[in-house]
Parts: C-alpha cells; sequence; structure tokens
C-alpha cells in the first residue's frame, strides 16, 4: 500500500537504530522504536473506529507520543488537526464542532472538559506527561506494525486552522503533497542531513514546529532535542551540542539578552534559523555580532507552508526573507496584476506547497485562493530584480506576538459583546520580548463598567496569548473620513 507522507517520513525508519528524540530527562527514543509506538497507537485509531479522512484532534501536551499520534494517524489515512495548548474551552468547543473529529486527544488533565463539549460519536482519549494517559496506556498492548492505510498525494493528511480576519477561524485543509514537498525543499535548501542534532523549543501544534521542524527532520533522519519549551538555561546547555535551531524571533532576542551567548558557545552550530513572524534587522546584526552566525531568516504562513528562505550559502540579508523556494512561484501584485520590480504589493504564492482550501468554506476559499492557483496571502512585499524579496507590511489586520497571530476582530467581538461596552478596537504596539504586543481601546455605553469586569470576559473565552495587555478607555475611536477606524493613529498614540 502506498501511502505519500507515510512512506517518505516514517517506513524509511522502520530499521533505523539511530536517536530520533532526546527528551528534557535525557530519555531518548530511537527513530525504530518510535516508528513502532505509530504503530501502536494507529492500532488504537483503527479500533477506536478511525477511517481514511477522518479527523482526529489533538490538543495534548509537547510528549512524544503526541509526535506518534501524529504519524499514527498519517498511517491510518485520517487527518490531524493539533490545537494550541492554550486555547479555552469555547476555542475547542468551535473547533469540534465544526471539524467532525471522531476521535479527540487532550490532556488528561482536561479531560472532563472536553468531555463535555464532544459530541457522543466522537471518543476522547488522552495523553499525559507521566505517560499515563488512556491513549498511550491502550496502545502499550498493541502490535508494533500495522498495516498502513494507503493514501495519494492529494488526499488530506493535516487539518490547521487559522484565525481569520472575520473573526472565525478557517481550517486549512492540507494534503500529502503539500506536506511532502516544503519539506523536502527544505531539507535540502538547509542541507539538513543525519548527522544533525535540532534543537526543538518550539510549540508542536503549529505549522512552524510541526511540519517545518519535524517533517525536515523526519525526512533527513536527524536527531530532535526535544524540548518541552523554550527554556533559556536548557537552550544554552543544549548549543554546543546540537547543530540547527528553528525559532522565532522571541528566541533570539532572549537569547542575545543572556550573557552566555558568544562565538565559542556557538561554534558547533552549523545553522539558525528564525521565521513565523518578522526578525528585526538589529536583532540579526546583533546576533552575528555576538556569536559570527548570520541567522537565515525564511517566510511562510499555515496555508502554504513555507514559501520563500534566505540563502544556505548566499548572502542572508537582515529585513528579507530570500527567494521563493524551488517548486514555489512568488509574485507581487496590485488588485490581481503583476506590479512592477521594485513596486509594493500583495504578495501571492502558488506550488505543490499551497494549501487545498478552506474546511467547508468554499467561500472563503474562492476570495483568498484564485482559480490559475494563486494564494493571496495577506501580506505587502517587495521583489527585487533579482528575485529577492522582503516584507513591507500586513494587508490583513493580524498582530503577531511571540509567533502567535491574534486577529483583532477576534478579540474586538468578545469585547463588543459585553454589556455596557459601544465599540472597541484592537491593535498592537511594539514588545521588546514578544515584537508586538496586544491592547484594545475600548468606548463605553455605561461608564461604571470596569477594565476588570472586560479582562475576566476575555479571559473565559479567549487563550492567554490573545489577551489584551492593557484596556485604554477613550472618548471616541480615531476614524478618517470614510468612517474607517484608524488603527494606525492608535499605534502611533500608545507605541509606548
Ligand atoms: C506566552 N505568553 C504569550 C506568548 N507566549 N503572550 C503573548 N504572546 C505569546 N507568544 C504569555 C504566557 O501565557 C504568560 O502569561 C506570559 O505570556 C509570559 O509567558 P512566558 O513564560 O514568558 O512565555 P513562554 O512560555 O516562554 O513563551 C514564549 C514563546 C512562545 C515565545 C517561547 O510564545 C512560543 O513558543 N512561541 C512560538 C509560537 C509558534 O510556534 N509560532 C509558529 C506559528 S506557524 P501570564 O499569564 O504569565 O501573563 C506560522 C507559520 C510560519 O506562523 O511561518 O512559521
Ligand atoms: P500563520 O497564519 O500563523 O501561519 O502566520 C503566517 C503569517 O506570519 C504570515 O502571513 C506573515 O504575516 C507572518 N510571517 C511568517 N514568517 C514571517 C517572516 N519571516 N517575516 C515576517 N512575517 C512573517
Amino acid at each position: 500500500m502506498t501511502n505519500t507522507l507515510y512512506d517518505a517520513l516514517f517506513a524509511p525508519h522502520a530499521n533505523n537504530a539511530a536517536v530520533f528524540l532526546t527528551r528534557d530527562d535525557g530519555s531518548r527514543i530511537s527513530y525504530a522504536e518510535f516508528v513502532g509506538r505509530v504503530a501502536q497507537l494507529a492500532h488504537v485509531l483503527m479500533d477506536a473506529g478511525v477511517k481514511p479522512g477522518d479527523r482526529v484532534v489533538v490538543q495534548a501536551p509537547k510528549v512524544t507520543d503526541a509526535v506518534a499520534l501524529y504519524g499514527a494517524t498519517v498511517q491510518t489515512g485520517a487527518v490531524y488537526l493539533p490545537l494550541n495548548t492554550a486555547y479555552t474551552q469555547s476555542e475547542v468547543r468551535y473547533f469540534i464542532e465544526d471539524a467532525a473529529p471522531t476521535v479527540v486527544v487532550c490532556d488528561a488533565a482536561n479531560e472532563a472538559e472536553v468531555s463535555a463539549i464532544c459530541p457522543n460519536n466522537a471518543q476522547v482519549m488522552t495523553l499525559a506527561k507521566d505517560g499515563n494517559g488512556s491513549l498511550s496506556v491502550l496502545a502499550n498492548d498493541k502490535p508494533s506494525s500495522f498495516e498502513t492505510v494507503a493514501r495519494g498525494s492529494d488526499d488530506l493528511a493535516g487539518l490547521l486552522y487559522t484565525s481569520g480576519t472575520t473573526g472565525r477561524s478557517k481550517g486549512a485543509m492540507m494534503s500529502h503533497k503539500n506536506l511532502l514537498s516544503n519539506a523536502q525543499s527544505l531539507t535540502e535548501l538547509w542541507r539538513i542531513t543525519s548527522q544533525d542534532r535540532l534543537i526543538h523549543a518550539l510549540p508542536i501544534f503549529h505549522t512552524h514546529g510541526l511540519f517545518v521542524a519535524l517533517n525536515t527532520a523526519l525526512l533527513a533522519g536527524a536527531e530532535v532535542r526535544f524540548m518541552d519549551g523554550f527554556d533559556i538555561d536548557t537552550m544554552i546547555a543544549e548549543i554546543p551540542a546540537s547543530t540547527l535551531l528553528m525559532g522565532v524571533p522571541t528566541f533570539y532576542t532572549r537569547l542575545l539578552s543572556d550573557a552566555r551567548l558568544d562565538h565559542a558557545l556557538t561554534k558547533n552550530m552549523r545553522l539558525f534559523i528564525s521565521g513565523s513572524a518578522p526578525l528585526l534587522a538589529e536583532t540579526h546584526k546583533a546576533f552575528e555580532d555576538r556569536t559570527g552566525h548570520r541567522i537565515l531568516e525564511r517566510y511562510g504562513m499555515t496555508e502554504t507552508n513555507m514559501i520563500t528562505s534566505n540563502p544556505y550559502d548566499g548572502a542572508r540579508l537582515a529585513g528579507t526573507v530570500g527567494y521563493a523556494l524551488p517548486g514555489t512561484e512568488v509574485v507581487i501584485t496590485d488588485r490581481g496584476e503583476p506590479v512592477t520590480t521594485g513596486e509594493i504589493g500583495m504578495i501571492e504564492v502558488r506550488g505543490d506547497n499551497v494549501f487545498q482550501g478552506y474546511w467547508k468554506m468554499p467561500e472563503k476559499t474562492a476570495e483568498e485562493l484564485r482559480e490559475n492557483g494563486f494564494f493571496i496571502t495577506g501580506d505587502l512585499g517587495v521583489k527585487d530584480a533579482d528575485g529577492r524579496i522582503s516584507i513591507v507590511g500586513r494587508q490583513k489586520d493580524l498582530i503577531i506576538s511571540g509567533g502567535y497571530n491574534i486577529y483583532p476582530k477576534e478579540v474586538e467581538d468578545v469585547i463588543n459583546d459585553i454589556d455596557g461596552v459601544l465599540e472597541s478596537a484592537v491593535f498592537g504596539v511594539p514588545h521588546a520580548d514578544f515584537g508586538e504586543s496586544v491592547l484594545a481601546a475600548v468606548v463605553l455605553e455605561n461608564p461604571e463598567l470596569s477594565t476588570a469586569k472586560i479582562a475576566a470576559t476575555i479571559t473565559s473565552a479567549l487563550a492567554r496569548f490573545k489577551h489584551p495587555r492593557q484596556y485604554i478607555i477613550v472618548q471616541a475611536l480615531p476614524r478618517n473620513t470614510m468612517g474607517k477606524v484608524q488603527k494606525n493613529v492608535l499605534r502611533e498614540t500608545y507605541a509606548t
């Protein structure tokens, strides 16, 4: 049976004795053991009634079995749907209703909360840091081989939700080909091999930590130092024995604020990669001054996987995101028409990396994915004569904080629904650690309403990283002559 993604990422390691993951407690799992674990979990999924094309929702801690569950979902021909562990019950409810999964895997600590929002036909299983989640326990008795379910390159392997400017999250449908083609391009471009040791401190519920980092490591057979999360001391301790780091800009600013970062510490490192948010030119320069390494910045999106990358051998220029990946076309457009070289416009992208559309949202798909295959990113950029791309802004109203996306509309909707609020505007201001931070300007109908009450409502509705760090009560929102709220004015006024 052929299964495009499984055959490329997992099957080749069935007899590979090399280390795949090393965890914070020093324990390790080899590639061969991991492939066996994937099979055990695949048996559990199949016993739970998972069929090809079914969705497996996963909101789980960063444990080895969560990675094995990704493999198992692919091996059973199902669709992996990871969720941010910070999402609240009301956020998770929407994803479960929208995706109608057969199996929902959650943290053992949240089992009651998640079960309460699952329909009867979805089976809830758990993962836990101590290995005693029900999914792990069930898998322990299963055979360590499983007959892989056939899947072709256009079949779905992943469904990743991304918030939208309309406030409702959209499920980006990723095919086997979308994921594999991107992993192949990146592995080749960044020269990832079985000799590499990747420091993995990202979460595994987003494209960056899941597909960019793990798919490339699996394809190359690299070792992964699988950290629970970003921790500066562990990072500093692991750098001398590693060769590769993939991080968001916050990783690099945090490393720079540690006096232990220097040439000697990083001399074994081959490559530092940054993405998911803009890397400031000053961070790029300071990092080179301190370590001699020029960070390689790349650009991507959930819907498209990675789009561009600075070169491995050529100049890695601060403030640019490099060239379109092999097999990926990037055009800069103005109202759909290509602009002349050097002009600013909308970044559009086409290639095997581009998703299949939004889950059950044909109108949204048609708005953003053109019939000719180009996806409209919402990012504004400029292309040099030699094809090098720089991102200069965003047309979409989006805040990126520490690599997490926050769509203001989603937060504004919750604030505006509170009794006593007339309207609000949520916007981003510069933040030394997270790049951007969220603020809210609120116009009250009821002057008695406290910001504490607003904050409490937000807390029960939205994940912590989306919360405004400050609520500013204003008499009116600044508007232009067309009546549109001027967020640039708010950003400038409250920048400090
Ligand atoms: C944590 N907090 C955040 C936050 N992360 N708030 C805003 N933005 C964030 N990114 C909150 C915590 O809940 C906590 O709240 C407080 O801020 C301080 O937490 P911390 O301990 O300092 O944060 P930490 O756990 O160290 O996390 C920071 C981080 C993490 C940068 C390591 O956010 C992270 O791993 N970001 C990576 C996100 C990512 O993978 N993005 C890729 C998306 S894919 P309290 O309650 O204490 O106030 C994509 C496509 C592409 O974009 O191109 O890659
Ligand atoms: P997401 O929807 O989480 O996949 O986030 C994708 C968005 O992150 C892109 O549309 C960009 O706005 C932003 N992004 C990713 N990489 C970079 C980068 N290197 N520089 C600037 N913005 C980036």
